[in-house]
């Protein structure tokens, strides 16, 4: 693996732009539940019954309870050594540094990451459920106790919904052009994501195809892995402070 570090950290230091694609797995030393995997939510949850529209239309108050008790969870963790190195870089003034996150959790903003682009949404705002046009803005959303009521549309009181990307939806067309531009890159790399949801997963490609150095950082192989110049089998809080170390080193 020291061999692999070495080659990325100077592949890092000749670079001039970098964008870096963000999964669950850099929030798990959080404590932030990843979605597949062992521990996955995937694993006691079907997407199919809270993470699709069909879902919440047939049970919104399930749907909002679990995403109340996600909220919660994520309250009470921190952000850890990969959201830090990851801030860091985002303010590097030499290396035009971006973050593209999958995450739903707010981690990379507590930990000051700068431009970050959300694919997903985020698990703390909400949006109108029945399509008003005021309400297709999120706004944030603080209740993380559900009371007797669920939460409503402020613009038309219809029914509110979780701000966040669910299966079979459209991600936000602004997100996705970000992201489409920061695949322009030198280095592009993927880290603690299984790398198998679309199309974040494809992201990775567009900047092979553009000329990116790719590179991965993951506990396993991901589909990812083979088309990878470099595959580093770590943990994201223990891999990216050392190349942070070896970049600073020079
Ligand atoms: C560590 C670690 C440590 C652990 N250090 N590593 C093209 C091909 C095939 C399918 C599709 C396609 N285009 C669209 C689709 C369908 C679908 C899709 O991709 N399905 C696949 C599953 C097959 N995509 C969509 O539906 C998307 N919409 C779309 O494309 O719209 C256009 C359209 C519309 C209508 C019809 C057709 C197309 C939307 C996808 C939305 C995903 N939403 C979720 C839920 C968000 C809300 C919520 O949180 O509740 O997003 S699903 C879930 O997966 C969440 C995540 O962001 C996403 C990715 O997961 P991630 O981050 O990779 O986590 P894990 O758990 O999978 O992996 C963790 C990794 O970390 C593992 O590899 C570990 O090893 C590793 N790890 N600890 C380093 N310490």
């Amino acid at each position: 693996m020291q061999e692999e570090l070495r080659t990325l950290a100077s592949r890092l230091r000749a670079a001039r732009t970098v964008t870096v694609m963000t999964g669950a797995g850099v929030s798990a030393a959080s404590g932030v539940p990843t979605f597949r995997g062992p521990e996955g939510l995937w694993r006691s949850f079907r997407p199919e019954d809270l993470a699709t529209p069909s879902a919440f239309e047939r049970d919104p108050a399930l749907v909002w309870e679990w995403y109340a008790w996600r909220r919660q969870r994520v309250a009470s963790c921190r952000p850890n050594a990969a959201h830090e190195v990851l801030a860091r870089w985002s303010h590097d003034e030499s290396t035009q540094v971006h973050v593209v996150t999958q995450n739903v959790d707010d981690l990379h903003l507590r930990a000051g990451t700068r431009g970050l682009i959300r694919l997903h949404g985020s698990l703390w705002e909400a949006k109108c459920f029945d399509g008003c046009a005021a309400g297709a803005r999120a706004w944030r959303d603080e209740t993380v106790t559900l009371t007797n009521r669920l939460p409503r549309c402020p613009h038309c009181d219809g029914l509110a919904r979780p701000a966040v990307v669910w299966f079979g939806e459209s991600l936000d067309a602004t997100d996705v052009a970000r992201a489409a531009e920061a695949a322009s890159c030198d280095v592009f790399l993927t880290v603690g994501t299984s790398a198998i949801v679309y199309p974040a997963a494809g992201f990775a490609r567009i900047a092979r195809g553009r000329g990116a150095y790719i590179a991965e950082i993951n506990l396993e192989q991901t589909p990812a892995s083979a088309s990878a110049d470099v595959s580093i089998f770590g943990a994201a809080e223990d891999v990216l402070p050392t190349l942070d170390r070896l970049l600073v080193a020079g």
